[in-house]
């Protein structure tokens, strides 16, 4: 039972009372309180686990590219599944064949009785197509028609069995040429970028050296930020522990990842059965980080970031989709009233609050600082000027004392005698 792994009694736990439903300016009052035992509550996350499993996941990912990257094979490879068989024999399996439409594919996955229902959309390379210039459109035109479609179902009476056919993935396929993008590469993601989540690969990459792919991915990266072009920023999250950090922290470090893709089994020199290419000098390993980052793109989106994924595309692109249709549609909203639905608004006033406070910040740390620096200033003048009152007063004793010593010098050149008070002082005479 989930109940005998709870730690009971713990009353150091802080807790906010519920806020009470009469007005929202009493939330404001919330009370702080602590437990005086066990309640349960702790109990939460392991039922919104057990309700997660027994519904089972769904994500829906797409792969483009040009015609012959790899992009059947890498889901193949993906998901460990013949998804696209191919026409295989009993004897030599074949290529798998040329895709010629957009076309889904849905399986169903059991992992330790987590199931996943796994849709995959394969659309055909941009060779296929007679003008390659509007290659986005049709790929553009899917993702929308999956966005009407569900919002569709949304503004149903019944809102209770809603499909999400939304593509949360859209994995786009750089062919290797070591060089910087392609027209049609850039095209395309700066059309797609506001609808899916891109995540840009380097197809093939067993065909280029370890330095070739790096310094391939840099201009990529520079092409990208050159075009401001959004790919999918895996979120970091500071609450995460150091271990979760540093995987998410090596995962986004390799984006845009170098793939190699193969369903088959090789066998390598040591004579290990692995999925891999082989060639006359060797096999590259689909499995092994240290020869490409197939490894690290399936973590990213199945084992860390599939929810986030899903997450990103439902309150962000699909939100900004939606009303920009409902918007075009002629239906308004009254923003004081439903301001905390549109996620993209909130960020912005949360940003700008934050600025706000960050300039008020800065403007009383300017205040206290100038406070100082007078404060300073004002010593030193004082010094300064006490400096400069006593030079004078001991200028002026020596100018006193210059004028008495010449006046006694005159009057001992002109024979004249001292008065004897003055002799006297000076102990200076004749008859001793
Ligand atoms: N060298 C190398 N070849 C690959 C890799 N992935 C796939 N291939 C080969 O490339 C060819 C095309 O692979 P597909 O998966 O059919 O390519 P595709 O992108 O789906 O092609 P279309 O459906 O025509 O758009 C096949 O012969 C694959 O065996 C890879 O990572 N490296
Ligand atoms: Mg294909």
């Amino acid at each position: 039972m989930a109940d005998s792994t709870l730690s009971v009694d713990q009353p150091t736990v802080e807790v906010q009372s519920p806020p009470s439903a009469q007005s929202l300016a009493q939330i404001s009052s919330i009370v702080r309180k602590k437990l005086q035992g066990y309640v349960g509550f702790a109990n939460l996350p392991n039922q919104v686990h057990r309700k997660s499993v027994k519904k089972g996941f769904q994500f829906t990912c797409m792969v483009v590219g040009e015609s012959g990257l790899g992009k059947s094979t890498l889901i193949n490879t993906l998901f460990n599944t013949q998804l696209y068989p191919g026409k295989y024999n009993d004897e030599a399996p074949v290529e798998s064949p040329k895709t010629v439409e957009i076309k889904s594919i849905t399986a169903d996955l059991d992992e330790n009785g987590v199931k996943l229902r796994l849709n995959v959309v394969d659309t055909p390379g941009f060779g296929d197509f007679v003008n390659n210039e509007a290659s986005w459109k049709p790929i553009l035109d899917n993702i929308e028609a999956r966005c009407d479609m569900y919002l569709e179902q949304e503004n149903r009476v019944n809102r209770l069995k809603i499909v999400d056919n939304r593509i949360h993935a859209c994995i786009y396929f750089i062919a290797p040429t070591g060089h910087a993008l392609k027209q049609v590469d850039i095209e395309f993601m700066r059309r797609l970028h506001t609808r899916v989540n891109l995540i840009p690969v380097i197809a093939k990459s067993d065909t280029m050296t370890e330095e070739e792919v790096f310094a391939f991915k840099e201009r990529i990266l520079s092409d990208i930020n050159f075009h401001n072009i959004q790919i999918y920023q895996a979120p970091q999250y500071e609450y995460d522990d150091a271990e979760t950090i540093a995987e998410n922290r090596e995962i986004v470090s390799k984006i845009p990842f170098a793939i190699v893709g193969s369903d088959k089994e090789v066998e390598t020199e040591g004579g290990r059965k692995v999925r891999g290419r082989a060639y006359p000098w060797g096999v590259v390993e689909v499995d092994n980080e240290d020869q490409c980052d197939f490894v690290k793109l399936r973590q990213m989106l199945i084992r860390t970031h599939m929810e986030e994924l899903k997450e990103h595309t439902n309150n962000v692109l699909y939100e900004n989709y939606r009303t920009e249709k409902l918007t075009a549609m002629g239906i308004q909203q009254d923003p004081t009233v439903f301001k905390e639905v549109n996620p993209m608004q909130k960020m912005e006033e949360e940003r700008l609050q934050h600025e706000h406070k960050l300039q008020k910040m800065e403007g009383e740390m300017r205040m206290v600082f100038q406070a100082k620096v007078q404060e300073k200033e004002t010593k030193l003048k004082q010094s300064e000027e006490e400096l400069y009152a006593r030079h004078r007063e001991m200028k002026e004793a020596l100018e006193k004392q210059r004028l008495d010593l010449e006046e006694r010098k005159k009057r001992m050149e002109s024979g004249r005698p001292m008065t004897p008070e003055k002799a006297k002082k000076k102990g200076f005479s004749f008859n001793k």
